[in-house]
């Protein structure tokens, strides 16, 4: 216990209008944090201040970040503002690092209130990158958007916040430290706790290492390439990948948590881990993986570069969730995939005869589904799949089912892969990406869309391109009915369902930092045997050309084509 007890201040404050929490928490300019009066400070109030004070008063948080520029100076602002407004002990990551997975491992295991993860996920770090602040709830999950609201609602009329600005912790000193603080508040503990232990038993509990071990090591081992993409996986990957598992310490690569991520997108996608798709395409490895800067997302590539389309992915960890001894202990209850993300889970849910739940864009919306007990498995187009385990999305839990369902089946990547659609059938799918659009403009791009996709006319459109047809058979703007709390979530994105099951969809990224981001969704289904291993771009080209004339993106924004392809 510290000598003289630690003053609490209350210091005086201007609110700001643009604190409204994204689809995953608050993502900035780093130098909006760093350079605005108080920005986080008033940020972190709202947060604290969302938390009903009964319940605020002496209760456990968690903090961790993924070591991303500007984490540091936050822990120390949050950590002396928890002290000042009631929380009784924080536990925070060796070193402030905790993945996003960890953090709702922990927050579920020692009945945390909830847990703030700095991070800004694949955006890039540093001075001049991004950074972003999460909150989750006592489920473990990213803050429903009632929470979210009201986090909002408090920052905009927000006058002051607490303060113990004399409090000092030692992020890199494990265990206990204690403070007494000037107020009427119990002694303040702050708790430092070992990155990867709790989350690591978590794993042990769910696979079967032995299993994994087995192929890792061994005569006929699997070679890996695992790229921890310079953010918070590389001590995760280290410990669980090489020392546990037994894969080659040179198996994982970019393992150092970087502030800056070295200067890359900690983006696991062909597009920026393209280091990995190079080694990858030399043939010396069977399986590769790539995770982001927090480690929820992830990629998978097998031998020669063939990469797993996320949609596919989550659905092939579906059908052979059986592999894993987690899900034959618990069964497997119903699936859920986000709407933009494509229909293959759909046809695995349909052949394992399970309830398939198709909800908004955003990992917070599986959250009701797994605690009421309806879900076992989630996943998104965007690089992320999950299960009721935690209630995040975890990059590396789906990189261990990935090399459980390999030792299970004793098949490469890509053989599962093929063997998946030579049964169920294909889904091609591509989403092209236009960053950093005028936010105006991209508005009334999405209005005048919606009102000419919407109109009765429309539902009765033929678009012919090439030798293609494709008739139009539903439209709308996506609406999402929580079946357990019956609330309603409307404009959640511009669907075009066509007759062959083919869809386009238009929708605003909710996570980006600078101006607005269109995002557009192509998939086709096919059935046909003689048809599965054609180009992706080639069976996609008129679905994409229907969604750029009929949206008119190009003249709308200026833009000649889309930044990122996937
Ligand atoms: C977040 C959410 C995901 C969502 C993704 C992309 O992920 O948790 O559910 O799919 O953003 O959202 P949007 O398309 O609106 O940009 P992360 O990994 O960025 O925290």
């Amino acid at each position: 216990m510290e000598a003289c007890p630690i003053p609490v201040v209350t210091v005086q404050t201007v609110p700001y209008d643009d604190q409204k929490p994204g689809n995953s928490g608050l993502r900035k300019k780093t130098m909006v944090f760093e350079s605005k009066r108080n920005y986080l400070q008033n940020f972190i109030q709202s947060v604290l201040s969302s938390i009903d004070l009964r319940d605020r008063q002496g209760c456990t948080m968690v903090v961790g970040s993924d070591g991303r520029y500007f984490s540091r100076t936050a822990i120390e602002v949050i950590v002396q503002m928890a002290a000042a407004n009631g929380i009784g002990r924080l536990v925070i990551g060796h070193n402030g690092i905790l993945s996003t997975p960890a953090v709702s491992c922990i927050i579920r295991k020692i009945k945390a209130i909830g847990g703030i993860i700095l991070t800004a996920s694949h955006n890039p770090g540093g001075p001049g990158g991004d950074f972003g602040i999460k909150f989750n709830v006592a489920n473990g999950g990213p803050a429903p958007d009632t929470v979210t609201d009201k986090i909002h609602q408090i920052s905009r009329t927000l006058e002051e916040f607490a303060i113990c600005p004399d409090l000092r912790i030692d992020l890199s000193r494990l265990g206990r430290q204690d403070f007494d603080l000037e107020n009427k508040f119990k002694p303040f503990r702050v708790e430092i706790v070992d990155s990867v232990d709790v989350y690591l038993n978590l794993l042990r509990s769910i696979f079967d290492f032995s299993a994994i071990k087995g192929l890792l090591t061994g005569s006929d081992q699997l070679k890996i390439r695992i790229d921890a993409m310079n953010g918070v996986m590389g001590p995760y990957v280290r410990r669980i990948l090489c020392d546990e598992l037994g894969a080659p310490a040179n198996s994982a690569v970019n393992c150092i948590p970087l502030e800056d991520f070295g200067g890359q997108h900690p983006d696991p996608s062909l597009t920026y881990a393209a280091s990995l798709v190079e080694a990858m395409k030399g043939g010396e490895f069977g399986f590769g993986a790539a995770f982001d800067g927090d480690g929820d997302r992830y990629m998978i590539l097998g031998q020669n570069g063939f990469f797993v389309n996320p949609s596919d992915s989550v659905a092939i960890i579906a059908a052979n969730l059986p592999c894993i001894p987690y899900f034959q202990q618990m069964g497997v209850r119903g699936f859920a995939r986000s709407m933009p993300t494509s229909t293959a889970l759909d046809k695995v849910a349909k052949a394992m005869k399970v309830t398939l739940y198709e909800t908004p864009t955003g990992w917070k919306f599986f959250g009701n589904l797994m605690d009421s007990g309806r879900c076992s498995l989630c996943g998104e187009e965007s690089f992320g799949a999950g299960s009721d385990h935690i209630r995040e999305k975890d990059g590396l839990w789906a990189v261990l089912t990935w090399l459980s369902i390999m030792a299970a089946r004793k098949q490469s990547v890509e053989k599962i892969v093929r063997d998946h659609w030579a049964r169920l059938g294909r889904n091609y799918y591509c989403r092209f990406d236009y960053e950093g659009v005028d936010q105006k403009a991209a508005f009334f791009m999405m209005r005048d869309l919606g009102a000419v996709i919407t109109d009765k006319a429309f539902t009765s459109q033929k678009f012919a391109v090439g030798n293609s047809v494709y008739s139009v058979e539903k439209t709308d703007n996506f609406e999402y009915t929580d079946p357990v709390d019956g609330s309603v979530t409307k404009n959640q994105g511009l669907r075009i369902i066509f007759t062959d099951g083919s869809r386009i969809i238009f929708r605003l990224s909710l996570t980006g930092c600078a101006g607005a981001t269109i995002r557009i969704y192509a998939e086709s289904y096919e059935r046909d045997p003689e048809k599965l291993n054609r180009e992706t771009q080639a069976v996609l080209g008129p679905l994409i050309a229907i969604a750029l004339k009929i949206s008119e993106i190009h003249e709308r924004t200026g833009r000649k084509g889309p930044t990122v392809i996937t």
